[in-house]
């Protein structure tokens, strides 16, 4: 495989055409906060574990990804200690505890604190930018779509969690921007099966309003 020749694979609503060397991997929020007991998913009311079977498939696309040099990508999803960058429409969310509150993995969805750290199984590499985002979507106040036009970025493959909050949200910011979209379905989760089917569905309908849907056994096949 040769990273600028253009692969094709299934995907709905059609195939996705595209070239690996100007492809970026980017996942979404893969945090403590979101897959681990005691972060800000649990505080939302959540079960965290029904996030957990996007762990695997993000491994073996983040490998492949790597192996071949291609463009990975991490956000987190946090805020500021001092909570400037909170709008106290946000802090004002949730159940028993909310953004900033002391929970057993430090304060909830605080930058620096253990529970805002991406997954240890999905550690970024020193050399993959890590964007840091206020928001649900990985373009609002951040530098990413600076980033990916720097490095010739077109294309994206959007996973992590969770699948109609901040990949949905940040579908659609890329999509706006002149991305295409490809999200691998099992690398995607949600805490509400329902959302996520329902979330899948909107992104591919209407011939691809916001993108295309895959799953990541078919990317590693064009890739390997
Ligand atoms: N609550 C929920 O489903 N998601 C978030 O709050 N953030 C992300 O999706 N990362």
């Amino acid at each position: 495989m040769n990273p600028t020749d253009t692969l094709s694979i299934e995907a709905e609503p059609y195939a996705f055409a595209f070239t690996p060397a100007t492809c970026a991997l980017l996942i979404v929020d893969m945090q403590r906060d979101f897959l681990e007991p005691g972060g800000f998913g649990e505080a939302l009311g959540n079960d965290v574990s029904r996030l957990r079977r996007t762990i695997a498939p993000n491994q073996r696309l983040l490998a492949t990804w790597r192996a071949l040099g291609l463009t990975v990508l991490h956000t987190r999803e946090g805020h500021r200690p001092d909570l400037s960058d909170l709008p106290p429409a946000k802090k004002a969310r949730g159940r028993s505890a909310t953004i900033g509150d002391p929970g057993p993995m430090g304060r909830i969805l605080i930058r620096g604190e253990r529970g805002h750290d991406i997954i240890p199984e999905l550690a970024p590499l020193p050399d993959e930018p890590v964007i840091d985002k206020p928001g649900k979507g990985a373009f609002w106040a951040t530098d990413l779509h600076a980033i990916l036009k720097n490095r010739g970025v077109r294309q994206l493959v959007v996973t992590g969690v969770t699948t109609e909050v901040c990949v949905h949200t940040t579908v659609r910011e890329a999509n706006d921007r002149g991305y295409d979209c490809l999200v691998p379905s099992d690398c995607v989760g949600s805490y509400f099966p329902e959302f996520h089917a329902v979330g899948l569905a909107m992104i591919k309908a209407q011939g691809g309003i916001f993108g295309w849907i895959s799953h990541s056994e078919k990317l590693l096949a064009a890739l390997n």
